[in-house]
Parts: structure tokens; C-alpha cells; sequence
């Protein structure tokens, strides 16, 4: 496969900086040669260039930075859309979960698109319901056009169905965003779902699910993996999918990589990391997704 990669530098969307150098971590942890070695052909496109929240205004906004968040976005959501139009496969570093808006914006700009979202958090926020106004809450119910997005012209995509999405991993979800969910025609398996039925069959079903689309995007928080495994990360929550798990969830992806358009990982804060672990974990998912074996 050709693969261009994209990094984000972007933490407007999150309280806790540091995750805008996320990118330069998971490229130091070896990305490139560690898919070259996968197979794959590389191209680096460097970053998308993000704006320093220093020089910016926030206070009294239930969506702090969203202007700039959406310039951010819309430039990603081009490269995504140039990336597959050119029969390449675009993958995206993050930064915070804002910038899905932007990938999987870019991903729905093919048509009917499922989205596979494995996460601690169910991102289904809206500026009304937020505790803290950070917009990497808010990514799922953005695309999805809930509450004040449902005008937006760039963050809801009206090619993803509530239908076509699947969350896996979750095990904090604030009220009013359980409500909206519960609500919802999205399907959520919930770190009591793994416990239950197990890693391979609850990520089966979410691949099912947003396979029912034409194609699909892949997001991964690394929130989505236990603390232990995973201390780089803004919003850590105890108990998440052990090393192993995310490594079979990442396995079973690659067995639908012919329906899957693009992916990204996100929520990588090296300041928050323990010798860079977080990152060089995320390499590794990414390489078991695009198709690396152990044999
Ligand atoms: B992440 C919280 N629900 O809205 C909120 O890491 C946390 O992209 C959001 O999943 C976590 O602020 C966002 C409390
Ligand atoms: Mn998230
Ligand atoms: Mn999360
Ligand atoms: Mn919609």
C-alpha cells in the first residue's frame, strides 16, 4: 500500500498541552521504517500547520477555539480527500480527537462511510452539553451534525450515518452525553461488552457495522488502551484494553483493511509519557492494522 502521512500538531481541542507533539513522537518511535518494513511505500507530508493557542482567546466559549479548530480541519479534510483520490491511504497523527472532524470529513467526502472509534470516551459532546468546552470531546457528535452542529458546513458530514458508527473501549461517558448516545443509532461496546463477550468478537461486530458503508475510517484514541500501557495520554481512565487486546483489535482491522479509507491515531502527549511508550505502542498498533504479522 502507498501511504502518506499526515501529522496534526493540534491541541486546541484539549485542556492538557503537550499532545501537539504528539506527531514528532510517534515519528521518532519509527514509524516509517517500522511500515517500510511492513511493506508498505511512505510518504512523509509533514504537518498541517496549527495555531499557538498562546496568541489566542478561549474564555467564555463552550467550545473553546473552534474557529481555529475548524481552519485546521477543513485544510486536513483536503489532504484526507487528495490522499484517497490519488489511490493512496492517508494516515493522520495527532494531536487531540478534534482533528477527526477533519479526517473522517475527508474520508466521507468518498461517500457512505462507517467510522470505527476506539476510545475510552464516547467524543459525543456538544457545545451545550460539555463539562469543559474542549472540542476533542465533541468530534462523533460533530460529524454526526448533533445539536449546534447540525448547520455546520465542515464538521458535519452528511455521508456518515449514526447507523455506520461504532465506539469500542468506552468506560466514561459524562450524562447528558450517555443520554444523547442512548438516543442515538450509534453502537457502543463498552469495556463491559469486552469483558463479557471479549476483545475479538466486540470488535468483529464494530468492523460489521461500519462495514455496512462503502468504505470506512478508523480512529484510534490511545486513551482507548489501559493507562498502564498507555500513560501518554491526556484523559487517561483505569481499566482499558490490555497490550495484547489492542493489538487483536488493530489484527482485526487489517483482516477489512480492502473496505478501510483511511485511519488516524490521536491523544499521544509525550510530556505525559514515560520514555516515549505511548508512542512507540501507537507504531506498533498501527503497523499490526496496515497488516504487520508476527509470522
Ligand atoms: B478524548 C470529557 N467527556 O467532554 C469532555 O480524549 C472528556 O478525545 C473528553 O476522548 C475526552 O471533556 C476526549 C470529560
Ligand atoms: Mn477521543
Ligand atoms: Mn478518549
Ligand atoms: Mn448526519
Amino acid at each position: 500500500m502507498n501511504v502518506r502521512i499526515i501529522g496534526v500538531p493540534m491541541d486546541l481541542g484539549a485542556d492538557r498541552r503537550g499532545v501537539d507533539m504528539g506527531p514528532s513522537a510517534i515519528r521518532y518511535a519509527g514509524l516509517s521504517g517500522t511500515l517500510a518494513d511492513a511493506g508498505h511505500e511512505c510518504v512523509e507530508l509533514g504537518d498541517v500547520s496549527v495555531p499557538r493557542p498562546e496568541n489566542l482567546d478561549a474564555s467564555e466559549s463552550r467550545a473553546k477555539y473552534l474557529g481555529e479548530i475548524e481552519t485546521v480541519c477543513r485544510g486536513l479534510a483536503t489532504q484526507v480527500e487528495a490522499t484517497i483520490d490519488a489511490g493512496e491511504f492517508p494516515l493522520v497523527l495527532g494531536g487531540d480527537h478534534s482533528i477527526a472532524i477533519g479526517t473522517a470529513g475527508g474520508a466521507a467526502t468518498q461517500g457512505d462511510t462507517g467510522l470505527v472509534w476506539f476510545d475510552a470516551h464516547g467524543d459525543f459532546n456538544t457545545p451545550e452539553t460539555t463539562p469543559s468546552a474542549n472540542v476533542h470531546g465533541m468530534s462523533v457528535a460533530a460529524l454526526l451534525g448533533k445539536g449546534e452542529f447540525a448547520d455546520s458546513d465542515w464538521a458535519h458530514a452528511p455521508n456518515i450515518e449514526p447507523s455506520s458508527v461504532a465506539m469500542v473501549g468506552i468506560r466514561s461517558l459524562d450524562d447528558a452525553e450517555r443520554a444523547a448516545l442512548r438516543d442515538s443509532e450509534v453502537t457502543v461496546f463498552t469495556m463491559s461488552d469486552i469483558d463479557e463477550r471479549g476483545l475479538p468478537t466486540v470488535t468483529e461486530e464494530a468492523l460489521a457495522v461500519a462495514g455496512k458503508a462503502d468504505g470506512m475510517h478508523i480512529s484510534l484514541d490511545m486513551d482507548f488502551l489501559a493507562p498502564t500501557e498507555a500513560p501518554g495520554v491526556g484523559t487517561p481512565v483505569r481499566g482499558g484494553v490490555t497490550y495484547r487486546e489492542a493489538h487483536a483489535a488493530m489484527e482485526a482491522v487489517a483482516d477489512r483493511l480492502d473496505s478501510v479509507r483511511s485511519m488516524e491515531v490521536v491523544e499521544v502527549n509525550p510530556i505525559l509519557d514515560s520514555h516515549n511508550k505511548t508512542a512507540e505502542l501507537a507504531v506498533e498498533l498501527l503497523a499490526s492494522a496496515l497488516g504487520k504479522r508476527i509470522l
